[in-house]
């Protein structure tokens, strides 16, 4: 990778960018501005390979990937290019030479929120390992001109703020005006015959948005690997603007012009759920189409004819929201290539890999067949032609029988399934981790399993530890390094050498130290940026996510007023000193999980006010939980609450984080905490609470009454009182009670509370804790995204990394 050679080099360069950026000398310069500096200094320094990691590329014609995300949860990237780079030291030191300190200036990078949890994220830690890997993979998704709201806590409660995260611009961003494509929506579309008889389509009358691509580049490793993340901008276009003021319709040429700009405005805030809004649909239609047919020109340009496009070219949909790339690919195919229906099938099937990340029902998307056909008349087209010639293969085998046609249709109801049309127009479907894709293949997608048991595949995810170890915790990585060296740096599954330090006192007693720092320099950034004063010799035991209620926030926070009201019963009472923290965002629609954060705060109240508990308790509701808070809470946690109702959360990415900086984890046998308590064994992790098989035994059969567990568990109906604090709280009681506690909260409560002081009772042994400690360290290398990745470049893409 190139590098500014000395730091003399890297000073120059600094100054003459403040007086080009900014007219001013570098005693001027506001912390804002040396950030914007640098970012630019780095984009400049990486330029070069840049433009020749594209070159070769395209000079040996390679197969490359181009992973589809209606979501990039990228978190702040100037500390992961200087470290991708290797220039954080020289960085580092020359701005103390200016009279800046490199730690106040990562601040000033606003966090780019264009995700709302582990889906967006996910999508972020592969791109980074695609590049770590020199494997040739682009990302591909929406510039939102506002992400994921701020989040503020008033009263209690959960306010959300516009995030104008582009106010004072991106610097690492490159606008390819010249790039720009055309996206159609509505008008009319029908088949004619064309010359010779053939059928061809014809859409009129319809409306065209430009998309402009603003490209990022994704810097591999310390290696010269340089990557695309390509996100578009939605913009009206004045042919189309003038074409409707032609027939004098002023209304309506206003309506487009502000529908267009509209597209890329915002990004949908929920999390594992859908809203079935046309502007969604735009959204999902719009990124899919720019970006294929960006593909489609490259590759003509450069590789040759569209007949072997899948040879050379692998789309990867992170869930269903890109499935539109399948309809979009025949059309393109057909409509602008020539070529045949059967030949733009195998192509297109071929092409198409697709990740599913949820199991929950209403997470499934289900577009209504009116609204999706006056968006997208030539897509609907395709679609209905697909459906039709499944539906036959299908009637085939099955004849006369209907039910086996409504399983798998992709058209059925009145709704477009996403989900079906995304397992028949692929060739490859993968869960998130060993349960989860076991789980897709017994229930979700079961009758698409029988019929294409070939295509059903695990891919368990992964976390970059380039962000959420070295990046996060320096601290930690020198203890690391100082004992087994670096070669877990390039080769995470080399922590292993770590495990018989697990043993050694004078190691486990750094590791006690650099836990301790780690948990003082969060107090600290807590007591001085948010007036949140904690107790850095209690346990600090957090729990970080979208709030939702299979999460079972609500779980936490009633063992907490459990042990509040045992404090208050019982004052001597011997515990370690506690402090629970939460953080993250609920969909502002989602009303139980907003009255799920008054609920924490609330019960943070009550402790903060009793002398009796507070000495013991705290509990705090950390606002605006995103990447960069992560990356300090993280490093800090002794526990890891991973607590979801087994069976909903597909896999967790959270718990890897926790892992490789050491915390243990406390939580139920769901998505990868199965893989981490194989991985850590029962000694090294907690583990309770009702298994997946068991939870689908109770929806498929009955048999739970959380009103019966109310009755005989004295405890449970003590925790509820809690609930009449506030009439608010009402919703939650019955949801609890009266609705039959759809994720078993009231059933785990008893093994819940048994774990928590299982928790404790390890605390107390110092040794044994930080054999722990080490233990789910040196297994966490396991959950890189390396790994992932390789694994879909090996069994997934088939593709080979190319040296740059
Ligand atoms: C999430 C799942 O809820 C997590 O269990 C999983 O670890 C991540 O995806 C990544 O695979 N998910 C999400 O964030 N958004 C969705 N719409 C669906 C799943």
């Amino acid at each position: 990778m190139r590098t500014w050679k000395t730091k003399k080099e890297f000073k120059k360069l600094f100054i003459e960018k403040a007086e080009v950026l900014f007219e001013k000398n570098v005693k001027e310069l506001s912390h804002r501005e040396v950030y914007q500096i640098i970012a630019t200094m780095i984009k400049d320094l990486v330029s070069d390979d840049w433009i020749q990691t594209e070159k070769i590329y395209n000079h040996k014609r390679v197969r490359q990937v181009y992973y589809f995300s209606i979501e990039f949860l990228l978190g702040r990237l100037l500390n992961t290019n200087l470290l991708n780079c290797d220039m954080e030291e020289l960085c580092r030191s020359a701005l103390q030479d200016f009279g800046f300190d490199l730690e106040d200036i990562f601040p000033e990078e606003p966090d780019p929120g264009l995700g709302n949890g582990g889906l967006g994220r996910l999508a972020a830690c592969y791109i980074d390992s695609m590049a770590a890997l020199q494997l040739p993979g682009h990302g591909c998704s929406i510039r939102y001109q506002y992400g994921l709201f701020d989040q503020r806590i008033i009263d209690g409660q959960q306010v959300e703020l516009p995030d104008a995260w582009l106010r004072n611009g991106f610097p690492w961003e490159i606008k390819k005006s010249d790039k720009a494509v055309d996206v159609r929506f509505g008008g009319h579309a029908y088949m004619r015959p064309g010359k010779g008889g053939a059928l061809v389509c014809v859409h009129e009358q319809y409306n065209t948005v430009r998309a402009v691509p603003y490209d990022v580049p994704v810097l591999g490793y310390q290696n010269r690997t340089v990557n695309t993340l390509r996100l578009w901008k939605a913009e009206y276009t004045r042919e189309n603007m003038y074409g409707q003021l032609r027939y004098g319709d002023y209304r309506k040429a206003l309506q487009y012009k502000d529908q267009a700009q509209q597209i890329s405005r915002f990004l949908y805030p929920n999390d594992s759920t859908y809203e079935g809004r046309k502007l969604r649909l735009m959204q999902e239609y719009f990124f899919v189409s720019a970006g294929l047919q960006s593909i489609m020109r490259h590759y003509k340009k450069h590789y040759g004819s569209p007949k072997l496009f899948d040879r050379y070219i692998a789309l990867h949909i992170n869930d269903t929201h890109p499935a539109l790339i399948i309809p979009e690919l025949m059309r393109i195919l057909m409509d602008e290539e020539g070529l045949s229906w059967e030949d733009s099938w195998r192509i297109t099937t071929n092409s198409v890999a697709y990740t599913n990340h949820t199991i929950l029902p209403e997470a499934l998307e289900r577009w209504s067949i009116p609204m999706f056909q006056e968006l997208l008349p030539r897509i609907f087209l395709i679609v209905d032609e697909i459906n039709r010639r499944w539906l036959e293969a299908v009637q085939q085998r099955f004849p006369g029988q209907e039910d086996k046609a409504r399983e798998v249709a992709i058209l059925w109801n009145n709704q477009v399934h996403m989900a079906s049309l995304a397992v028949v127009g692929s060739h490859s479907v993968n869960g998130v981790a060993k349960l989860h894709s076991e789980i897709l293949k017994i229930n979700t997608l079961k009758p698409f399993y029988t019929w294409f048991p070939e295509r059903f595949n695990n891919k368990t995810n992964g976390v970059t530890h380039r962000r959420w170890l070295i990046e996060s915790n320096p601290q930690l990585t020198e203890l690391i390094c100082d004992t087994i060296g670096k070669d877990w740096v390039h080769a995470p599954e080399k922590l292993l050498a770590l495990e018989p330090f697990g043993n050694d006192a004078a190691f486990r007693e750094r590791l006690a130290e650099v836990k301790q720092k780690r948990k003082e320099i969060l107090a600290e950034y807590l007591h001085k940026e948010r007036n949140i004063t904690l107790n850095p010799h209690s346990i600090f035991d957090i729990q970080i996510k979208r709030m939702h209620m299979y999460k079972r926030q609500l779980l936490n926070i009633l063992h907490v007023y459990h042990l509040y009201r045992q404090l208050v019963e019982n004052p001597g009472m011997d515990i370690i000193p506690r402090t629970f923290i939460f953080g993250g965002k609920a969909a502002a629609s989602y009303g139980e999980a907003k009255i799920t954060i008054q609920l924490i705060n609330t019960v943070a109240r009550l402790i903060d006010q009793d002398y009796r508990a507070a000495r013991k308790l705290k509990v705090v509701f950390l606002e605006n939980y995103n990447v960069s808070l992560g990356q300090k809470l993280f490093p800090a946690a002794d526990v890891s609450e991973q607590i979801s109702t087994a069976s909903k959360e597909a896999s967790g990415t959270g718990n890897m984080k926790f892992m490789f900086n050491g915390a243990i984890t406390l939580g139920t046998m769901d998505g990868a905490n199965v893989e981490i308590h194989q991985e850590v064994g029962d000694e090294h992790s907690v583990i309770f609470g009702l298994r997946a098989d068991e939870v689908q035994r109770y929806y498929q059969e009955g048999g739970y009454s959380s009103w019966d567990i109310y009755n005989s568990d004295a405890d449970v109906r003590r925790a509820l009182e809690v609930l009449e604090e506030n009439p608010m709280f009402g919703q939650l009681r019955e949801a609890l009670l009266d609705r039959n506690d759809e994720f078993f909260v009231l059933k785990d409560f008893k093994s819940y509370c048994a774990a928590q002081q299982e928790i404790e009772r390890r605390y107390r042994d110092t040794e044994g804790w930080f054999r722990s400690s080490t233990v789910n360290i040196a297994h966490a290398g396991h959950f890189s995204s390396d790994r992932s990745i390789q694994e879909y470049a090996d069994e997934i893409w088939n593709l080979d990394a190319v040296k740059i």
